[in-house]
C-alpha cells in the first residue's frame, strides 16, 4: 500500500490529471488516506477508507497509539467533502473505548477522539485508577489534549492545510473535558460546547457516594422505593411520585406555565418536613402510599446535598423538579435490581480507585451488598463506599487527585480574552446525576473572576443555557432536543451570539413542547395569546420569549 501512496504523490507531483495517470479516484482517495501510515512522528496503526453508515460515504480513518495506552481515532472526510473544521469528540462515562461521530464526519468535520488512555473492556469503571497515576493524569486531561494534537497534525498532512476552526463538543464526562481544556489548553479550540459538565468531579462523586450512603443506611430503612405487597421485592416507586406531584404542586405554576416543568427551581421552596406532611403515614395504615420520618430524612437529605460535620457543602443537593430520576442512580428497586449499573458506576468504585493519592484498596466483590465484611489484608485489601467519610473530602487526602482531574477553575481569562474563544454550557435542570446548581454557581463565578462581576461582558465570551425538564444531557418531560454544536459554530465564524436556542421534546417523532433556552439569567416567559398558557397547543417557540 506504500507503494499505492508513493505513487499517487509522484503522479501528483507530475501534475497529471486523473485521466492522464490511469487511477480512478478512489485509488487516489485510498493511496492518499492509507499513505497517513508514512508519517513518522505518530504511532498509526491503521488508514483506511471507511464507509460512514449514516451516508455510505467513503472517509478516511485513522487509528493511533500515544504512549503509553492513549488509543486515538481520527474521522478524516475526503477533502472534497471536509467543511475545514476540526472537531474533537467529547467521551462519557469513565470512557475507556473510541467513540465515533459519524454525523458530524456526514457534515463535513473531521473528528478525533481517543479511549482516554485506559481500555474499559479489560478495566472497566474507574479500576484503571488502581495505582497507576499515568492512567489517572491520562483520563484527567492528558489524552484529550495529546488526541487534539494529533488530530491537527493529521489534518495538515491530510489535506495538506490547518482547520479553519478547531471545534469541542461533549457532555458529561465530555463536558468536564470542554471545561479542562478551557482551562488548562486555551489554544486547543476556538469554541466549546460543553453540555452537564462533570467539572466539580470529586465533588460530585462524593456526593454520589454520600447520596448512596443516606439511602442504604440501616438496611434501607429511608428508602424511597417500597414493597407495596409485602412480597419482599421492593417494586413500588409510588412514593417518588408523590413527592413529585408536592413539588409540581409548589413550583410549576411559578414560571406562568402549568405544564409541569420548573423552569426556575432555585426560586422555588420546599420543606419536605412541612409540605409533605399531610402524606405522613399515620398511626394507624390506611394502605395509601405514605412517608415515614426517616424517608422524610432521606428527602431532606438528598435536596440539601453533602456536608461535612464542620458544615463545609461539598455539592449541591438535588433541584426540585428533578425527582423522578432519583430511582435511576440513587434509590435500590426492582426495577433496577438493587443497584443499577449508573448507581454502581457513580459510586460503587470511584472512592477505591480515583479519589485518594494512594488507594485505599479494590472495590468489593459485590457492591450493593453492605453488610459484607471487607478483606483488609493480604496483596488486594478492600474498601467498601459504604464506608468512605464525607470528612476525608476536605481533610487533603484527595487533592492531589482533585488536581488531577477537576476543573473547577473559574479564571478563563486565556482561553476566552486572550484566545477569543467562546463557550457554550448548558444543563438540564431536572439532571439528578450531576447537578446544573453547581453549573450555575460555576458560570457565575467565571463572571466574578475572568470578567470582574460584568456580566453583559461574560456574555460576549461564554452563555449558559438550562434546559428545564430535560435529564442528564437528554430526555426528560422537558424540551430536549437542538443541535449542540451549531449555535457555536455560528458565534465562532459569524459572531452571532445564540440569545436563545429553540429545544424541543418529541413523543412518536411529533413536537409535543418546544420552548426557547435562553442564554442565563434570562428565562422563557409564555406571551403567546391570553389565558392559553396552559394549552399544550401553544407550546411552540414562537410564544415564548426570553426575559
Ligand atoms: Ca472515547
Ligand atoms: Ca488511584
Ligand atoms: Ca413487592
Ligand atoms: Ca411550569
Amino acid at each position: 500500500m506504500k507503494s499505492a501512496a508513493l505513487r499517487y504523490k509522484f503522479l501528483f507531483f507530475l501534475g497529471l490529471t486523473t485521466a492522464q495517470t490511469g487511477l480512478s479516484q478512489t485509488d487516489i482517495d485510498q493511496a492518499a488516506c492509507e499513505g497517513l501510515k508514512d508519517l513518522r512522528n505518530l504511532t498509526l496503526t491503521r488508514a483506511e477508507i471507511k464507509k460512514n453508515p449514516i451516508d455510505d460515504s467513503d472517509y478516511c480513518y485513522v487509528r493511533g497509539i500515544i504512549s503509553p495506552a492513549i488509543h486515538f481515532h481520527a474521522q478524516l472526510p475526503l477533502p472534497k467533502n471536509w467543511n475545514g473544521r476540526f472537531l474533537q469528540w467529547g467521551d462519557g462515562g469513565k470512557d475507556g473505548d473510541l467513540d465515533y461521530a459519524n454525523h458530524r464526519v456526514a457534515q463535513g468535520y473531521a473528528v478525533t477522539n481517543s479511549n482516554l488512555g485506559h481500555d474499559s473492556a479489560v478495566e472497566p469503571g474507574a479500576s484503571f485508577g488502581l495505582n497507576n497515576r499515568q492512567a489517572e493524569i491520562d483520563f484527567g486531561y492528558r489524552a484529550v489534549h495529546l488526541t487534539v494534537q494529533a488530530g491537527k497534525h493529521l489534518i495538515q498532512q491530510y489535506y495538506e492545510k490547518k482547520q479553519d476552526y478547531s471545534y469541542f463538543e461533549g457532555c458529561s464526562q465530555g463536558g468536564r473535558q470542554g471545561f479542562m481544556s478551557a482551562q488548562r489548553y486555551p489554544k486547543d479550540f476556538d469554541g466549546i460546547s460543553a453540555g452537564a459538565p462533570a467539572f466539580n468531579y470529586q465533588g460530585l462523586n462524593a456526593a454520589g457516594t454520600w447520596n448512596l450512603q443516606r439511602v442504604f443506611r440501616d438496611n434501607l430503612v429511608g428508602n424511597l422505593a417500597v414493597d407495596s405487597n409485602d412480597d419482599g421485592s421492593l417494586d413500588s416507586l409510588a412514593l417518588v411520585q408523590v413527592l413529585h406531584e408536592s413539588v409540581l404542586q409548589r413550583c410549576d405554576a411559578n414560571d406562568g406555565v402549568l405544564d409541569r416543568l420548573v423552569s426556575d427551581p432555585l426560586s422555588c421552596s420546599f420543606d419536605p418536613k412541612n409540605d409533605l406532611i399531610e402524606a405522613m403515614c399515620p398511626a394507624t395504615p390506611s394502605g395509601e402510599p405514605c412517608f415515614t420520618q426517616a424517608q422524610i430524612e432521606t428527602i431532606a437529605d438528598l435536596y440539601d446535598g453533602p456536608k461535612d460535620s464542620d458544615g463545609r457543602q461539598v455539592y449541591p443537593g438535588k433541584m426540585l423538579g428533578s425527582e423522578l430520576r432519583w430511582p435511576g442512580y440513587y434509590l435500590p428497586w426492582e426495577g433496577n435490581k438493587m443497584g443499577p449499573s449508573k448507581l454502581m458506576g457513580v459510586a460503587g468504585d470511584h472512592m477505591n480507585y480515583l479519589f485518594y493519592e494512594k488507594d485505599p484498596g479494590v472495590a468489593v466483590p459485590d457492591v450493593r451488598d453492605i453488610n459484607y465484611k471487607t478483606k483488609t489484608t493480604g496483596a488486594n485489601p478492600e474498601f467498601h463506599w459504604i464506608d468512605w467519610k464525607i470528612d476525608d473530602f476536605f481533610s487533603g487526602k484527595g487533592d492531589l487527585m482533585k488536581s488531577i482531574t477537576d476543573a473547577n477553575d473559574p479564571d478563563l481569562n486565556p482561553f476566552l480574552l486572550n484566545e477569543d474563544g467562546k463557550m457554550i454550557i448548558y444543563h438540564g435542570l431536572t439532571d439528578t446525576l450531576i447537578v446544573a446548581s453547581d453549573t450555575i454557581d460555576y458560570y457565575n463565578d467565571l463572571i466574578d473572576v475572568t470578567f470582574n462581576g460584568d456580566s453583559e461582558a461574560a456574555k460576549k465570551s461564554a452563555r449558559l443555557f438550562l434546559a428545564p425538564g430535560m435529564n442528564h444531557c437528554g430526555g426528560g418531560a422537558g424540551p430536549n432536543a437542538w443541535d449542540k454544536l451549531s449555535p457555536l459554530v455560528n458565534w465562532v465564524e459569524n459572531g452571532v451570539a445564540p440569545e436563545s436556542i429553540v429545544a424541543t421534546h418529541i413523543t412518536n417523532g411529533e413536537i409535543d413542547n418546544e420552548r426557547p433556552l435562553c442564554a442565563y439569567p434570562k428565562q422563557a416567559k409564555y406571551i403567546g395569546s391570553a389565558g392559553g398558557a396552559a394549552n399544550p397547543q401553544n407550546w411552540r417557540a414562537e410564544n415564548f420569549q426570553c426575559q
